[in-house]
């Protein structure tokens, strides 16, 4: 019975794009809290994009299309919404006002992925390309129906050159954190730089997941949307 609902959950996320990216039982310390008066939340099935595979959906939304502020944001807010009420759960986003969720942990309790050497998670199958929407908690053991998480591989151990540590222009990895600044004077600056046309260029030099590399169009989407998020930070 219940199978049949993670299988009706992951038709649901693939009409908006999207895939099921694990799950997990809550703990009292996550304090997620109640997903209704009286009924508390067991379990998190988080969901996110594999590649581009959101594109489609997200540039044909009204919040692509109104030229308002933080379009993926409110799209996301809006299906994960959605998407909660047909289902009985409560969603968490990613975004918002600081304290974040804490999506990074909940990702690796939800698939065993592993920070990369540029910081980010990297996975098995998607590499790099990949991000996370919303999460949705549920009052039932979602978790049990899910293939089981493989903490096994360390990918970038195993990677020899590492090149994606060497193909940032301004060394925005160097000292094992992300200098944001430097990174956002750079893609601003200069004139010509492959960045801002195809996304972060030492994202692109990992050779993990390159089936699942964004499409240019959803590359560029990203890096002016973080271009412009930046300017209010440094600039304005
Ligand atoms: C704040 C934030 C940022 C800030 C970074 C703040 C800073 N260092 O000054 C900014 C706006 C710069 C940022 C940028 C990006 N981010 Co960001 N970010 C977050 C967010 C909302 C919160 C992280 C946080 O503060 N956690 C709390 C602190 C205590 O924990 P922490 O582990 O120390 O957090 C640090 C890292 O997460 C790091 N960080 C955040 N984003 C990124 C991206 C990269 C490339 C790296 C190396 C580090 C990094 O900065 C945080 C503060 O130091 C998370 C979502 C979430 N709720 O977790 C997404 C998140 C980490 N970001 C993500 C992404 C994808 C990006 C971008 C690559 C967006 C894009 N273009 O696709 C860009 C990088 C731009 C580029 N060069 O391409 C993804 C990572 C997915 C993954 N594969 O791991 C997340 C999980 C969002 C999501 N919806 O999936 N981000
Ligand atoms: S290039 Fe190698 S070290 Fe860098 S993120 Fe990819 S797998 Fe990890
Ligand atoms: S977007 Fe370009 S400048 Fe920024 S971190 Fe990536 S490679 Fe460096």
């Amino acid at each position: 019975m219940i199978d049949q609902k993670i299988d009706n959950i992951r038709q649901l996320a693939s009409r908006n794009g999207l895939v099921i990216r694990g799950g997990f039982l809550l703990v009292a310390d996550d304090e997620v809290g109640e997903i209704e008066a009286g009924i508390s939340a067991k379990s998190m099935l988080l969901f996110g994009n594999a590649g581009s595979s959101l594109w489609e959906v997200f540039s044909n939304s009204g919040e692509y299309q109104d030229s308002k502020q933080d379009p993926l944001d409110r799209w996301s807010e809006r299906v994960g919404n959605s998407m909660a009420k047909e289902l009985g759960g409560k969603a968490f986003f990613p975004f918002g006002d600081p304290p974040y969720q804490p999506f990074i942990s909940w990702a690796k309790r939800s698939e065993g992925l592993e920070s990369s050497r540029l910081g980010m998670l990297i996975h098995g199958q998607y590499g790099l390309w990949h991000a996370y929407r919303f999460g949705i908690a549920f009052s039932e053991d979602m978790q049990r129906f899910l293939e089981e998480k493989d903490d096994s591989s360390d990918i970038c151990a195993a990677c020899v050159e590492q090149p994606c540590l060497s193909r940032c222009p301004v060394t925005a990895f160097g000292e094992g954190e992300y200098d944001v600044e430097a990174c956002y004077r750079y893609i601003k600056e200069a004139a010509d730089n492959s960045c801002m046309d195809q996304g972060c260029a030492a994202r692109r030099a990992c050779p993990e997941g390159s089936d699942f590399l964004y499409r240019k169009v959803h590359a560029q989407f990203h890096m002016s949307q973080f271009l412009s998020s930046m300017k209010v930070r440094f600039d304005d």
